[in-house]
C-alpha cells in the first residue's frame, strides 16, 4: 500500500491544528502508520528541502520549520500521496480552493500549515529522513473493508 509522509509545520502546530489535521486524513479513510512531535533540526531542514537550496526563500524556509516543533506523519493508503495534496491545496493559501487544509486555515506562502510529498520518490526520501523503520507499525484496520 501506497505511504506519504505529511507533516504540520511550526505554524499549524502553534495554531492547534494537528488534531483537525489528523481528523481530516483518518475520516478520508487513510491510515495512520507514524507519528510524532519533534523539532526539526537545521541540518535535517536541509536535507528535507534540499530541492530549494538555491532559491531564494530557501533560509527562511529553514528558519521556519526549525522555529517551533513539527507534528510528523505517515499515512498508508490508496493514492494517498496525490489525494493528500489535493486534500492540502495549493501551495500558496490565495491560491488553495475552500474545503483544502491551505484554504481553510492558511493565509501566506511562508505559513502555509502543512507538508505533504508530492511523489514516491519524495514520499519514500522524506520518511527516511523523519522516521526510522521501526518507529513505522503496520495493522489490519477493520474499517478498511469499508474504505476498500
Ligand atoms: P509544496 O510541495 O506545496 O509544499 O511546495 P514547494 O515544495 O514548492 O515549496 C516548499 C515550501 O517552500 C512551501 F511550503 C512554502 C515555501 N515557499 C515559499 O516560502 N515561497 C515560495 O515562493 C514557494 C515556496
Amino acid at each position: 500500500m501506497e505511504k506519504t509522509y505529511l507533516m504540520v509545520k511550526p505554524d499549524g502546530v502553534q495554531r492547534g491544528l494537528v488534531g483537525e489535521i489528523v481528523a481530516r486524513f483518518e475520516k478520508k479513510g487513510f491510515q495512520l502508520v507514524g507519528a510524532k512531535l519533534m523539532s526539526v533540526s537545521k541540518e535535517t531542514a536541509e536535507q528535507h528541502y534540499a530541492e530549494h537550496k538555491e532559491r531564494p526563500f530557501f533560509g527562511e524556509l529553514v528558519d521556519f520549520i526549525t522555529s517551533s516543533p513539527v507534528f510528523a506523519m505517515v499515512w498508508e493508503g490508496e493514492n494517498v500521496i496525490a489525494t493528500a495534496r489535493q486534500m492540502m491545496g495549493a501551495t500558496n493559501p490565495k491560491d488553495a480552493a475552500p474545503g483544502t487544509i491551505r484554504g481553510d486555515f492558511g493565509v501566506t506562502v511562508g505559513k502555509n500549515i502543512i507538508h505533504g510529498s508530492d511523489s514516491p520518490e519524495s514520499a519514500e526520501r522524506e520518511i527516511a529522513i523523519f522516521f526510522k523503520e521501526e518507529e513505522l507499525t503496520t495493522y489490519n484496520k477493520q474499517i478498511n473493508e469499508w474504505v476498500y
